[in-house]
This record gives structure tokens, C-alpha cells and sequence, in this order.
């Protein structure tokens, strides 16, 4: 008899504790997160990890402070309504939803995420090696070998990152950062209204083919590049005419829109006399990577509801 009152009180406590005893809340403030044009980019989407499993935070989009805001130009959502699981979360995890998601699970593509150790946690750019990615540099020189045979004087047409004498891989300190991710050789026009780039193909490390060579002709020394020419199928580009950047992004795989990502961790202008003494591209993943802070508040520890309400029901 003493043992079935046991068991019935134990089966209430744990009933009880499947009633949450107090409104828990995620609050999400960002740097560097760009807002989403929801109708072509989708909307980002919060998410603890509790056991294992991605407990969805709610939907959202930024602001140009940082803010996140309700989809469809909402008000700014100064904290999300969350179960009391997610006191019990190892990490939090930010996601790039795709348009009209209908999936409740998350999608593959996750931008920052940070391990939950107090109520504040700190989230960074989800790219593996992000330490070493920060101490990332390169150089690169104009040229366009390829083509000699047709065109032996149009240098000014081609970017390819390596550096001479060798040649060597011009992009130094690049980490490896797996099958979820990957390079992406950019020259950008940011001589008009709006940037407009124009890809120099995908990459994993600095040395090695890229995904396309040096265009539609394939051919080109042995590392990330491109030959904006005429026999590669154009478009024809005067790389050191002042109106061009180089960048390298971080694309996910697979890719969600033709443009560059939002991780750009080098970038700089060509020079005018990019011909004669090649180019730099500087680091800029302190200054342009997104971060963020997700704060737990409210919540009532459920290990510790749960061995009290167990250790109440033995008295
Ligand atoms: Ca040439
Ligand atoms: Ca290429
Ligand atoms: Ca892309």
C-alpha cells in the first residue's frame, strides 16, 4: 500500500513538473546582422538545444540597430516567449529560414550559435576555425594567362590569388571550415548605386583549381582565380580601373542566393597600379562578422524543480 502512495505521488510530481512554474524568456540583441529582404532571403530563427533537440525560439528579422523585429515589418521583440526547457539548453543557435518555410525543423544553415554557461551567452559566426579565420590574409596579382594565345596584353582583366615567385597561394591562414561551407572569389563594381559582384568561382583551401577555373574555357594557374575576358566568355572587366573590390566570402553549402554571403572575411580595393605591384586583401571579420548575446531569463532551473518535487513526495 506504502509503495502505491509512493508511485502516485511520484506520478504526480512528475506531472507537476511537466507544468511550467514560471514564463521563462530569450532576449536577442545583434552586431552586424543584416537585415533580410523576407521575400527573396526568408527570416532568421532562434533555437535552444535541450537534450540534444532544437527547441524553436520563435521567428524574426533585424533592425538596423541590432534589434530583432516581428516578420512583415513588426515592432521590435523585446523578448521571446520560450518554454522553461530552454533553462535547460547546452547552446543557442541562430538560423537562416528559407521563404514560406513550412518546415518546423530547422533548416541546415546556421549563422551564429554560442554555448549556453550563464544566463548571458555570447553567439558568434557558426564557421568552424573562426580563431584562425580572424588572422586570415592574402594577395593576389592581375593577369590573365590563359588566353595568351588570343590575347597576350589584356592582364588588367584577370585577378588570380597567388603570389610570385613560386607561384605560392596568395590567401594565407585559411581554415579549414568543412562541408558545410564554402570560399568564394568575388571582384565587386562599387563604382555605381549598389555593389555589383561578379564571382571568380567556389573554393575550399588557397591552393588548387577553383570550381570553375579560369571561366568558360576552364585553364588557369593553380589556385582561386578568375579571367573576366572576352575568350572566357566575359564579362569583360577593367580590374584596375579604381571601381573594383576583391572579396572573399563564406558561401553555405548549399548556396542560398547567387550573391555573397553575409561572412566576407577579406575584402579590399583594387589599386590602379594593381598590374604592376598586385593587390591586398585585408581582414575584416572583427569589424564585419555578425555576434550577438542571447540572455535567459525567468526560468526556474527544471533539475532542480524536479529533485525537490521527487525528494517532497518521499517525505
Ligand atoms: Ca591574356
Ligand atoms: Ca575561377
Ligand atoms: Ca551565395
Amino acid at each position: 500500500m506504502m509503495i502505491l502512495r509512493k508511485a502516485l505521488l511520484i506520478a504526480a510530481a512528475v506531472l507537476a513538473m511537466a507544468v511550467p512554474a514560471a514564463a521563462a524568456e530569450l532576449t536577442l540583441s545583434f552586431n552586424n546582422l543584416p537585415t533580410l529582404n523576407e521575400s527573396t532571403e526568408g527570416l532568421y530563427e532562434g533555437w535552444a538545444i535541450v537534450d540534444g533537440m532544437p527547441v524553436s525560439t520563435g521567428v524574426f528579422n533585424v533592425n538596423g540597430a541590432g534589434e530583432p523585429v516581428m516578420p512583415g515589418g513588426g515592432g521590435v521583440i523585446a523578448s521571446f516567449p520560450v518554454p522553461d526547457s530552454i533553462g535547460m539548453s547546452s547552446s543557442i543557435k541562430i538560423s537562416l529560414e528559407p521563404v514560406g518555410d513550412a518546415d518546423p525543423a530547422p533548416s541546415g544553415l546556421i549563422v551564429l550559435g554560442g554555448d549556453v554557461e550563464s544566463e548571458i551567452t555570447a553567439l558568434t559566426a557558426a564557421v568552424p576555425g573562426l580563431d584562425m579565420l580572424m588572422t586570415s590574409g592574402g594577395s593576389y596579382i592581375l593577369a590573365t594567362p590563359s588566353d595568351n594565345a588570343v590575347d597576350p596584353a589584356n592582364d588588367d582583366q584577370g585577378i588570380w590569388f597567388l603570389a610570385m615567385p613560386g607561384p605560392v597561394a596568395g590567401l594565407t591562414n585559411l581554415p579549414d571550415i568543412g562541408p558545410n561551407w564554402k570560399y568564394e572569389s568575388w571582384v565587386v563594381d562599387v563604382s555605381g548605386g549598389g555593389p555589383v559582384p561578379y564571382t571568380g568561382g567556389t573554393f575550399d583551401m588557397a591552393a588548387g583549381l577553383d570550381s570553375d577555373e579560369a571561366g568558360c574555357n576552364g585553364g588557369g594557374p593553380p589556385f582561386p582565380g578568375q579571367d573576366y575576358t572576352a575568350f572566357h566568355c566575359g564579362p569583360v572587366l577593367d580590374l584596375d580601373s579604381g571601381d573594383f573590390a576583391a572579396v572573399i566570402s563564406i558561401e553555405p553549402v548549399p548556396d542560398n542566393g547567387p550573391g555573397p554571403f553575409m561572412f566576407k572575411p577579406l575584402a579590399g580595393m583594387i589599386p590602379t597600379d594593381a598590374l604592376d605591384n598586385g593587390g591586398m586583401v585585408g581582414n575584416q571579420v572583427a569589424d564585419t562578422f555578425p555576434t550577438g548575446t542571447a540572455g535567459i531569463l525567468g526560468t526556474v532551473p527544471v533539475a532542480e524543480t524536479s529533485w525537490s518535487s521527487l525528494k517532497a513526495s518521499f517525505r
